[in-house]
Formats: structure tokens, sequence, C-alpha cells
């Protein structure tokens, strides 16, 4: 076996990786016999996930050949009712003489770019560097993801660190918070099963009982949705009050502590139970458990910051880790995202930021809205790539009359999708199976890995590179050069390859690690191991000027969501990650038209009159949605869980029930922020 290498009569084992937004970026081998892929395995090289792939990375041998493909460019037909597929030709001449008048009509502000995280290959951002080298158009800031945490990691280090999850092995005490590895991570479960049978106490904190807490059969803690703050805030209160603090690492290491202080004394366990809905008791005793078990490792979710307070939230959290000198120790951490690339890529190739003439932005979770209100310039067109929003963004319904209101739609996609399906032009693109492109580290390790075609692309479904580079060539963007995929790579990891080593060639053999090499400090492993931080003090920041200036409290506070059940809408509704797909790309495969599945507390479902496999309606004052009900026992009353990408077209689509509505911090999407009614249907 060659890895890398073609070779006739030999089978073949290319390197390549998951483009899946997903916390595990795995590595992947691709045996290839005659042109054809036999299989997908994980690539040992990465220590991490190279033991196997979830289903959904098995799943991309059968995506690639789906007969569901889009496989030519489609163009709206006169009438409006249907689609015809086109040449190339027509299709990107279309396209750029549409571009081409919007600009020369001016501001190319009116082409709105929609993006998102289809794919996370580097090379796809690529497409940035177009609308900017095309004058600039309107993008989004903020986040439907994990923005809110993020921003307020940078408040309190000055980036979002996190170890690698190996580590977690050597915790005393690991505390999952609104994250669900089992589901969305898989490879975090053997290391969390290693921690255990070495002698950690596990406890997972989530308004469910998830799949994660019943694997690693966790001490489960169940907030009511959105009073995680609150939480935090009294765990605080305890560890001060019991004097379970790192003093020394404080005076060291931390800012702002007598501020933090005084915003946890109002925090007591009994006011936090009112909030909270988890007992005095369970407080006291988790905080005892935290506050004398170092090292103890916190894993944060992205499902704790899906609120209006979620960034608040995170900087409660942090603020854990913070006083009991969890930081920067082996089996310690505040582990959530990682900024580990940041400094080894050239965002400018990418972005080509600086071209830009003109740049208008919207907040990424009130694009309906932005689309249905913005001026000086309307939006005349919207160009979606790498993503779904009449599916995943907030608010399906003014999502859709959003998209009817703009003249020319271009969706770049691989799959008839619900946005698609509201296009005016849907231009096929290639599967990353045979395509070139990198996928950078993601939170649970550092490997970076290259990905070399496994297979030749149908001459009809060219790359995203080629599709761009086409319609730079026929606008004359001077400043999006012909050049291959390997060159634009090569200019964009200049500073990797300067840093560490790493040429394009070497990147092409096998994964890599991104840290230092042979360092004693950034071996990878342990987060902030040297102890110095990002912020302007240097120190951890429970006090934080920046947020201040930001419009923020200096220091972590809790304060109530705005949603709360009501006589009208009695429950909260969680619309969280499913396991089988990635969003909404999986299911076109699951369930066929089967209705989407609603989850129900037993005493909630019985004071309903509502069994096992009834048709309910789901709905609020956004929306609705019929779906087929599951009582699970053990749910609080007050909770309806649905999962999110379940296609409008195949009779789903949650996101028909959640209003637009951002945080603040990190002009983030409050998706979990929404309560509902539900009825029986009947017949
Ligand atoms: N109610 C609710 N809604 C949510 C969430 C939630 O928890 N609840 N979660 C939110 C979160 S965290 C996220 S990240 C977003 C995800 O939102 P999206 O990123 O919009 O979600 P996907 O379903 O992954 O859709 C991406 C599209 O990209 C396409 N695609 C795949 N590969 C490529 C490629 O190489 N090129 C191009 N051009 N297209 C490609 C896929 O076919 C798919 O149609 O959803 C958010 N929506
Ligand atoms: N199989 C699969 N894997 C995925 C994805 C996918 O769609 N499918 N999506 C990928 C992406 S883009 C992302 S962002 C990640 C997300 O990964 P995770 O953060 O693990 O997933 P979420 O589903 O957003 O939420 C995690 C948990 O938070 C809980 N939760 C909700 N509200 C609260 C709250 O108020 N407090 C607490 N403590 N917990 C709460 C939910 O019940 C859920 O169990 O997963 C990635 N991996
Ligand atoms: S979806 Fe995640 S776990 Fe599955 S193969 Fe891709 S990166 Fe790995
Ligand atoms: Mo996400």
């Amino acid at each position: 076996m060659t890895i890398g290498k073609k070779t006739e009569n030999e089978k073949q084992v290319i390197s390549t990786a998951c483009p899946l937004d997903c916390w595990d970026a795995c590595s992947i081998l691709a045996t290839v016999e005659d042109g054809v892929i036999k299989s997908l395995a994980g690539n040992p090289a990465n220590p991490v996930t190279g033991k196997g792939l979830c289903s959904k990375g098995l799943a991309h041998m059968a995506r690639r050949t789906h007969p569901e493909r889009l496989r030519r460019p489609l163009v709206r037909d006169a009438a409006g009712e249907g689609f015809r597929a086109v040449t190339w030709d027509e299709a990107l001449d279309l396209v750029a003489d549409r571009l081409d008048q919007i600009r020369r009509e001016g501001p190319a502000t009116a082409v709105l770019h929609c993006a998102h995280a289809g794919s996370v290959g580097l090379l796809k951002k690529l497409e940035a560097r177009f609308f900017s080298a095309y004058g600039g158009v309107t993008t989004s800031v903020g986040s439907l993801c994990e923005g809110a945490g993020h921003q307020a990691q940078n408040y309190d280090f000055g980036a979002a660190m996190s170890h690698e999850i190996s580590d977690v092995v050597n915790a005393r005490v690991v505390v999952i918070w609104g994250r669900n590895p089992a589901e969305t991570g898989i490879h975090a479960m053997p290391f969390l099963r290693q921690a255990k049978e070495r002698g950690a106490e596990i406890v997972v904190i989530d308004p469910r009982g998830s799949a994660t807490s019943a694997a690693l059969s966790a001490q489960l803690v169940t907030p009511r949705p959105g009073t995680d703050g609150a939480l935090a805030l009294s765990i605080a209160h305890v560890l001060i009050e019991e004097n379970l603090v790192d003093a020394e690492f404080i005076r060291r290491h931390v800012k702002g502590y007598p501020a933090f202080k005084d915003a946890v004394k109002p925090w007591t366990p009994e006011a936090a139970e009112a909030e909270t809905g988890v007992s005095a008791e369970v407080i006291r005793s988790l905080a005892r458990l935290y506050g004398s078990a170092k090292p103890a490792c916190l894993l944060v979710g992205y499902g704790v910051q899906r609120y209006t307070n979620g960034g608040e939230t995170v900087r409660a959290i942090d603020a854990l880790a913070a006083i009991t000198g969890n930081i920067g120790i082996s089996g310690g951490g505040v582990n959530y995202n990682n900024d580990r690339m940041s400094g080894y890529l050239d965002s400018e190739v990418l972005s080509g930021q600086s071209l830009r003439v003109h740049h208008r932005t919207y907040p990424r979770p009130m694009m309906a809205d932005f689309i249905l209100s913005a001026n000086h310039p309307k939006i005349k067109a919207i160009f979606t790539t790498k993503a779904n929003p009449v599916t995943q963004f907030m608010d399906t319904g003014k999502m859709l009359k959003a998209f009817e209101s703009v003249d020319f739609k271009v969706t770049i996609d691989q799959f008839m999708t619900d946005t698609a399906q509201v296009s005016d032009v849907v231009l096929p693109c290639a599967h990353f199976l045979e395509t070139t492109d990198v996928i950078l580290p993601p939170a649970v390790h550092s490997y970076l890995t290259y990905c070399s075609p496994v297979v030749e692309a149908d001459p009809w479904v060219p790359s995203e590179h080629w599709i761009f580079t086409q319609l730079a060539k026929r606008l004359g963007l001077e400043a999006f050069p012909a050049q291959s995929e390997e060159a634009w790579l090569e200019l964009a990891l200049k500073p990797l390859s300067e840093a560490l080593g790493y040429s394009v060639d070497v990147l092409k053999k096998e994964p890599v690690p991104v840290h230092e090499k042979d360092s004693e400090v950034d071996n990878g492993l342990v987060a902030w191991s040297e102890l110095t931080f990002k912020t302007p003090s240097r120190r951890i920041e429970l006090w934080s000027n920046r947020a201040g200036m930001d419009g923020f409290d200096p220091v972590a506070v809790y304060r109530p969501v705005g949603k709360r059940p009501s006589p009208e809408e009695p429950y909260y509704l969680l619309t969280p990650h499913i396991k089988e797909s990635l969003h909404s790309q999986h299911f076109l495969d699951l369930f066929g038209q089967a209705l989407p599945v609603a989850y129900l507390g037993l005493s909630a479902a019985k004071g309903l009159g509502v069994a096992d496999g009834d048709k309910i309606k789901v709905f609020n004052s956004t929306g609705q949605l019929i779906c087929t009900a599951k009582v699970e026992a053990d749910q609080s009353p007050e909770l309806v869980l649905i999962h999110e990408g379940w296609w409008l077209q195949k009779g789903g689509g949650v996101n028909q029930l959640v209003a637009e509505r951002a945080a603040g911090m990190g002009l983030h999407a409050a998706y979990y922020e929404v309560t509902c009614n539900v009825t029986k249907c009947n017949g």
C-alpha cells in the first residue's frame, strides 16, 4: 500500500479529512481501487480520531454518488415554476451579467453573501475574497453557533483555548456543561470513559438527560433552560463561602476577583434553586465536588449559550475554573473552542478585506429581518454558499418571505435543499472526496489535515474554486487571479509554514500537529500552560474593561432570559443536534417523509392526553409544526424537544417555530430561547 501514491494495479490509500462542521475534524484514509472508493477509515496518524469515523463520516461515500446529487447547473424557467438544466457557460454568464449590472448600478452591497458551515475546508473561504475583489458586498457578523461563548472567553482569557481531549483522562472531576459529545463529537467518549475508569467523577449539566449522561452513567443536573449563569454564580458563591478557592492562583493570575465576589454574593444556593430549579443541596454538593478535587475539567458545549444571556453564562462558568486555579494544568481547563490557528493563517489572502470598495454587515441571526428592511441599497441578490438558511437559520417563515422579496438568488450546493428550491440559479459543486482542501484543527485536537482528491470529479460538477475563478474571469477581477488550489493554499498557510516548517509538500503526507514541536510549554495538550493570557492585563479578567467598553457588564452577571413559559406557551422548546445528521445534511436520507419527532415529558403528555406515536401540533406565536409524539419518562414536564435539521420539503423545519432573536454578546442566535404550546391532532 502506498499512501498518496497512485500506482497502477495497486490499492491507493489517500489522506483526506472530514469537512463537516463537527467537534472532531477526523483525519481520514480513503482506499481506492481502479478509481472506485472502497472504504473510508480513521487515519491513525491523528491520535484522537484515528480509531474510526462516525456514521456521518462513513456516509460520505454514499452521499458522493447519491442519485439526488445535483449534476447540472439549473436556472429557474421563465414561468418561474421549475428549473431547467443549462450549460455552465449559460449559468456563469447569467450570474456574472447580473452581478456586473448590480455593481454598475452601485453600490455592490446590494448583493448579500450568505455563507455558513456546510464545509469547513480552508479553501472554501476563498469565496470571501471573490466578493471582496468584486467590490465588497453585504456580509454577516455574529454567530449561529458558538459566538457568544467565544466572545466571553475572549474577554476572560483573550482567546478560546482547549486542552486536547486526551488530557481529560487526568481529571479527577469532569463537568460536561451543555454539551452532548455522545452525539455531537463522539471521539471524546473513549477518553471520558477512560477518565471514569480512572476514578473521575463525571457530572452532566443539561436540562434533559442526554445520550452523554446515559452513556457515562453520569450524575445529571437539570437546570431550567437558560439559567446556567445563576447556577455557575451560585457554585462560585459556595466555593468562596467555604474557602474552596485557590488564593495564590487568584493573586497571581486573576484580575477583578473582589468585584466578582460582590457579584456572586446574592447567589446563595437557595436563591439559585428558585431560579434554576436545581436544589440548593445539589448546588452545594456540586461546588464541593468541583472545588475539592483538583484537577477538575469543564467541557463546555454550545447548547449552554444559545440564549440571550449565553455569553454572560460562559463568563460565569469560566470564573469557576479561574478561582479554583484549574487553568493551565493537566486535567483542568474550561474547554470550549480553540483559537489554535490564529497567527498561523494569512486571513487577508482568503478574505481579501483590503480589496473592498464598499462593505456592509448584518447580524447573522437577523438575516431575514435585515433583507426585508434593508435600504441604501436594498438587497437585489442573495448568493448562498455552504449554507441552508431556509432550514437552519432563524424564522423559516420570515426567511421564505425574505427570499421571495429579492429579485435574484444564486445557491451553490450539492443537493436541492429548501434554500436551493427558492433560488433562481442553483450551481452544483464537487464533493470533498473529489477536491483539494485543508481541514484545520478543531477544539478537541491540534491536527491539521491536507485533503488530496481521492477520486476525479464528474467534469460537470466542478469545485467552487473553479466556479469562482470562472466568475472572476468574466467580471475582470484581477485580484482573484486564476491560480491552482494548491497555490492559494500555499499563500494562506505561509505563516504556518514559516513558524513550524510545514510546507504544503509536508502537509500532503499526513496530518500534522499545530503547536511548537518538542515544547514543554505548548505541547498542544494543555491550554494556557504558560499562564500568560491574551487579555490586556495578561491575567484572567473576571473584570473586563473591554466587555465594559462593548456595552456589557465588566463582570459576569446573570440576567434571566426574555422568553419564559406562559399560559399561552407553557413549554420550553429545545431544538438540539441529532446524532445521525450534521444539521440538515443527512436528513435527505433519514426517516423518509415521516413527521418530525417531538419528545414530551411523561406528565405533560398525560395532561395533554397524548401517547407515543400520536400526531401533535407544536405551535407558538412564530409558527407551527406537525410532529409525532414520543413520550420520555425522565424528561421534565416543562420541556418539549425536537431535533433541528429536518427538511421543510419533507414535512420538518423546526425553525418555523424559532423567532429571530440575538444575544448582545457575540451577536449570537438565541435558538433555544423559545417557548411553545402543544395540542393533539384529531384524526
Ligand atoms: N433550531 C436550531 N437551529 C439551528 C441550530 C440549533 O441548535 N437549533 N444550530 C445552529 C448551528 S450550531 C449551526 S452551525 C447552523 C448550521 O447551518 P448550515 O451551515 O446552514 O447547515 P447545514 O445543514 O450543514 O447546511 C449547509 C449546506 O451546505 C451544503 N454543503 C455541504 N458541502 C458543501 C460544499 O462543499 N460546498 C457548498 N457550497 N455547499 C456544501 C450542504 O449540502 C447543506 O445544504 O444551524 C443552526 N441552526
Ligand atoms: N451528530 C451531529 N454532530 C454535530 C452537529 C450535528 O448537527 N449533528 N453539529 C455540530 C455543530 S455545528 C455544533 S455547533 C456542535 C454542537 O455541539 P453540542 O454543544 O454538543 O450540541 P447542542 O445540541 O448544541 O447542545 C448540547 C446540549 O446542550 C443542552 N442544552 C440546551 N439548553 C441548555 C441550557 O440552558 N443549559 C444547559 N446546561 N444545557 C443546555 C442540550 O439539551 C444538548 O444536550 O455539534 C457539532 N456536531
Ligand atoms: S462528522 Fe465528525 S465525527 Fe463524524 S467523521 Fe466527520 S468529523 Fe468525524
Ligand atoms: Mo454549529
